[in-house]
């Protein structure tokens, strides 16, 4: 796959920091910049040394999307099959997303927009600016909510607001998609990278293989009947028993003193 400045990838004390990287283009997506982003989130999952990844955007904005400027209709040509690309481009790195089994938190620096907004809240812990607007931009050009999006709005939000904003495309301001509880906080824009760093490391110096495993179960609550659910937590509860971290966690509890996981 290469090296890319599309994407820059950085890890530093278990944070894979990955930041869109095409500032004058609002970081929106074309095929370098897809492929730059997957081979971070495969990194993320192969390194053992990653336990957290931090995903944010380069410039004003968090990311515009599909580059529309990619494909320009006027140029002539048979109509690009969206479908491959989607399932070429986008889905593979939705689905390395929500199956990697460490947190993934997205501070959202500025406005993220199609199919860039629904990345974002295919992350875990997802934090904005205030200034940040998210866009379901797709009707605007004849498309269909992509990229995870007609299902997290539907899940997080509910028919009539996700119908609302994907049929309009009208922007939500960070404070409502805080209220409505799209995303886990608005925050001032001068404290966003701040406070995203500080909860990336956080989660990164924390139980790593238990985080992993409360991810996985918090996931599968969305599919599955209350009884299947408590046999799935008492399978995750015996492998988190299992662990280093465990014992790490409650030696810690009884001598009085802050745990030192170890991500084992
Ligand atoms: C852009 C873009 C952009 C290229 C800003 N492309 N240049 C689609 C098709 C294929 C496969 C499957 O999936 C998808 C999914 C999708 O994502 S469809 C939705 C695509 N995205 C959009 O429709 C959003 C288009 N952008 C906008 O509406 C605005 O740029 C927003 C509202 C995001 C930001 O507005 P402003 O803050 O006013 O910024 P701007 O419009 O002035 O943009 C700054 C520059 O970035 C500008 O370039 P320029 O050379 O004029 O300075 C834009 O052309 C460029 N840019 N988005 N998606």
């Amino acid at each position: 796959m290469g090296h890319s400045d599309t994407v820059l990838v950085a890890r530093e004390n278990g944070v894979l920091r990955v930041t869109l990287n095409r500032p004058e283009k609002l970081n929106s997506f074309n095929e370098e910049m897809h492929l730059a982003l997957c081979a971070a989130f495969r990194r993320a999952h192969d390194e053992p040394e990653v336990r957290a990844v931090l995903l944010t955007g380069a410039g004003r904005g968090f990311s515009a999307g599909q580059d529309l400027g990619d494909r320009d209709p006027r140029k002539g040509g048979p109509a690009p099959d969206l479908g491959h690309t989607l399932e070429t481009f986008y889905n593979p790195t939705l689905r390395l997303i929500r199956a990697l089994e460490k947190p993934v938190i997205c501070a959202v620096n500025g406005v993220a927009a199609g199919a860039g907004a629904n990345i974002a809240l295919t992350c875990d812990i997802v934090l904005a600016a205030e200034s940040a607007r998210f866009i379901q931009a797709f009707s605007r050009i004849g498309l269909i909510p992509d990229a995870g999006g007609s299902w997290s709005l539907t899940r997080i939000l509910g028919e009539p607001r996700a119908k609302a904003l994907a049929l309009t495309a009208e922007p939500l301001d960070a404070a409502t998609a805080a209220a409505w509880g799209l995303i886990w906080k608005a925050v001032p824009d001068a404290e966003l990278m701040g406070e995203a760093e500080a909860l990336a490391a956080r989660l990164a110096a924390g139980p790593t293989i238990g985080l992993g495993l409360t991810k996985r179960l918090i996931q599968a609550a969305g599919t599955q009947s209350f009884d299947a659910q408590l046999d799935l937590e008492r399978d995750c509860q015996r492998e988190a028993g299992r662990t280093a971290d465990y014992s790490e966690g409650v030696t810690a509890f009884l001598e009085k003193r802050t745990p030192e996981f170890r991500g084992q």
